[in-house]
């Protein structure tokens, strides 16, 4: 058997080519044309081991990063072939057996029909598109237990909807640690017609990555709070995980994270025992010289951090950010994207240094700078696989300053070299702003403070985050709640705050706020805890009115109080802001609520449907910071069928065609 396989070539010749641009207006979409209605697309979810191929053979990569079965050298692979992810072998979930998932590219207006397959064995998943705003399809939303029932082991289910909005969109999990084990990719609806300026584009998903558990194992640390599964200290010192800090003193999560990929590519770097290494071989982006302008469409599709993202000798011109394009370019060296987040970039591709290949760099904004969360990948000039970059990472200087955008805080550290830009240097493209919905004259109809707090820790409990003390949770149904929502809040009911002594009683509940048709929502979201939250909304974009920082030490960059102009009781459930105008014009569907500040964004409730407003930080999701807007229940759609419903209602009906076609003849012959 093992000869046959040979013979037809299972082992190919190390050929590497890495990613070639894609052009939306060639032949390169092969699937989905611009002139096509409707455009249909099959995930199909299932595990996978890294560093094997087809789960047949151990593959281990040499030190030119060329891919190699294990006991048998001269049997190679193309990277193409292997999901390496980090060079570890490890268990992932994959959508297509591929990581991460295809890039599915459709255009505006398109009715979109993605069937998700799940070939699991075990685990059940519904599969949201970040970012799309599911206009009259909330039960497209794919939030499992609210908008649909997770899908079964061997079932599908089918997502219908409409690509209204043009731009960079992304597609993952929303079954709890499913994302941190590889369920993502990108979904990109181009413009319906080929606009005047065209660019060929590069998709790049950023992932931080794991070594540590499966989905399943994940969750109940999660849930338990034993996020460690020893000691956290003999952890830590025997450099089995690391503690993670950022430049300001703010934390993200519970770093388990061993290292950044760019694609589905990186590398692990052990610096006590470097034989744990990996040369496992990196995303290649290859340019060609004929072509000067390249879009960039960065996605981090992690679970843990904000990424840092740059490239040698190019500077990046930031032109949308979640989908929405901005007013003008934002010119920028280092790019900060919080979890959820997309940014478009254009870069010149500069050879004035006689370079044909440049280092993309990836890092956390670590006040430490662990290099084991460094990931590089590689712009290049042609294919020639055996390219590798000698260039460096920019040199900031007080006289040539570097510029770092979306910076969740004033400055950057102790750097005095490096200049933060935050939201208010981004405006979204007047075409896209709502001007009468931000205007300081507006009535809002509904208005609450979402105060991102964490309860606890007690003596018999760890700390959970949550938004107002509330742990999101759902009652148990055998139907979506958007069948019924009603029901969900008087099932699992949330009070007032409680008080157990001086601390306050969590409470998991169904936390949500019901909005009439065309309220107009604002949320005061306060952050003074001391992790960044990146928020994220479904069923709308919003617009940020305005971000607050806390206050910094100048020198040092570190935190020394949360904002000033905002005033909250002791337990953060009262808050005024002073101070607060609207300074920004910028439309997002995910941004960074600043530790130690706030933001406060405002939408219209025009889209019918549940939709679930929550932390994207994965373990914070995971543990309750979530609340659900249930916008119009008056004019809901219900949930689509299961597939088991579905395929009876096919049976029927071709049970009642067959039964009048055999009349129809029966009366003939009679
Ligand atoms: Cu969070």
């Amino acid at each position: 058997m093992w000869s046959c396989l040979l013979l037809f070539g299972i082992f190919l010749p190390y050929t590497a080519q890495g990613l070639e641009s894609f052009d939306p207006w060639s032949s390169d979409n092969k699937i989905c044309q611009p002139s096509m209605k409707t455009c249909s697309f099959e995930l199909h979810s299932d595990s996978a081991m890294t560093m094997f191929y087809k789960q047949l053979y151990r593959v281990v990569a040499t030190e030119d990063g060329i891919l190699q079965k294990y006991d048998e050298p001269d049997d190679k692979f193309e990277p193409e072939q292997i999901i390496t992810a980090d060079g570890y072998p490890k268990l992932v979930y994959v959508f297509n057996q591929t990581l991460p998932g295809p890039v599915l590219h459709v255009y505006q207006d398109q009715k979109i029909s993605v069937r998700i397959f799940n070939d699991f064995s075990t685990e059940s998943l519904s599969v949201h598109f970040h970012g799309i705003r599911q206009v009259g399809t909330p039960g497209s939303d794919g939030v499992g237990r609210v908008t649909q029932l997770s899908i079964l082991p061997g079932s599908s289910f089918l997502h219908e909807f409409t690509a209204f909005d043009e731009g960079t969109y992304w597609y993952h999990s929303h079954v709890k640690s499913q994302t941190s084990m590889g369920l993502v990719g990108a979904f990109i609806v181009h413009p319906k017609t080929k606009p005047q300026q065209t660019y060929k584009e590069f998709t790049v998903v950023l992932q931080d990555w794991q070594h540590f558990y499966t989905g399943e194992q994940h969750q109940m640390l999660v849930q338990s709070g034993q996020f460690y599964p020893n000691d956290l200290e003999s952890l830590i010192s025997s450099g089995t995980i690391d503690y993670y800090q950022a430049v300001d003193n703010s934390r993200a999560a519970e770093a388990l994270v061993t290292s950044i990929l760019v694609n589905g590519r990186g590398q692990y770097l052990d610096s006590r025992n470097n034989e744990n290494s990996t040369n496992s071989p990196l995303e290649r982006l290859i340019v060609q010289e004929s072509d000067s302008q390249y879009r960039i469409r960065l996605i981090n599709g992690g679970s843990t951090f904000s990424l840092v993202f740059s490239i040698d000798e190019h500077q990046l011109q930031v032109i949308a950010s979640d989908g929405v394009p901005f007013a003008q370019p934002v010119i920028a060296d280092h790019l900060i994207i919080g979890l959820g987040e997309r940014y478009d970039v254009l870069v010149n591709i500069t050879t004035k240094s006689n370079q044909s290949s440049w280092w993309i760099r990836v890092k956390t904004m670590d006040k430490n700078n662990n290099r084991r969360w460094h990931a590089r990948a590689i712009l290049q000039v042609g294919n020639n696989p055996q390219t590798r970059p000698t260039t460096l990472a920019r040199t900031c200087s007080p006289q040539k300053p570097c510029y770092t955008l979306n910076c969740p805080f004033t400055q950057y550290g102790s750097d005095p070299n490096t200049i933060c830009l935050t939201m208010h240097n981004m405006t979204t493209d007047p075409a896209h702003v709502d001007q009468e919905l931000i205007a300081d004259s507006t009535k809002v109809t509904i208005k609450h403070l979402l105060s991102l707090t964490v309860v606890g820790p007690t003596e018999h409990e760890s700390g959970y985050e949550a938004i107002n003390y509330l742990n999101m949770a759902f009652p148990r149904s055998d139907q979506p709640i958007l069948n019924n929502p009603k029901l969900a809040r008087e099932q699992l009911p949330c009070s007032d705050y409680i008080l157990e002594g001086s601390e306050i009683k969590r409470q998991k509940c169904y936390h949500n706020i019901v909005a009439e048709y065309n309220d107009i929502v604002e949320f005061f979201i306060v952050n003074f805890d001391s992790d960044q939250h990146p928020i994220h909304l479904h069923g709308s974009f919003f617009h940020v009115l305005d971000q607050g920082f806390a206050l910094l030490n100048k020198t040092t960059g570190l935190f020394l109080a949360n904002n000033p102009d905002v005033e909250c009781d002791e337990d953060d459930m009262k808050c005024v802001c002073n101070n607060c105008k609207t300074t920004t014009r910028l439309v997002k569907d995910t941004t960074i609520v600043p530790s130690g500040g706030y933001l406060r964004i405002r939408f219209r409730a025009n889209n019918p449907g549940l939709w679930m407003l929550h932390c994207h930080t994965e373990p914070h999701l995971d543990r309750g910071m979530a609340l659900m807007i249930h916008v119009a229940e008056d004019r809901l759609v219900p949930a689509p069928h299961s597939t088991g419903s579905q395929t009876k209602i096919h049976n029927q009906l071709w049970l009642f065609l067959s039964t009048l076609l055999l009349l129809t003849v029966l009366r003939q012959h009679i």
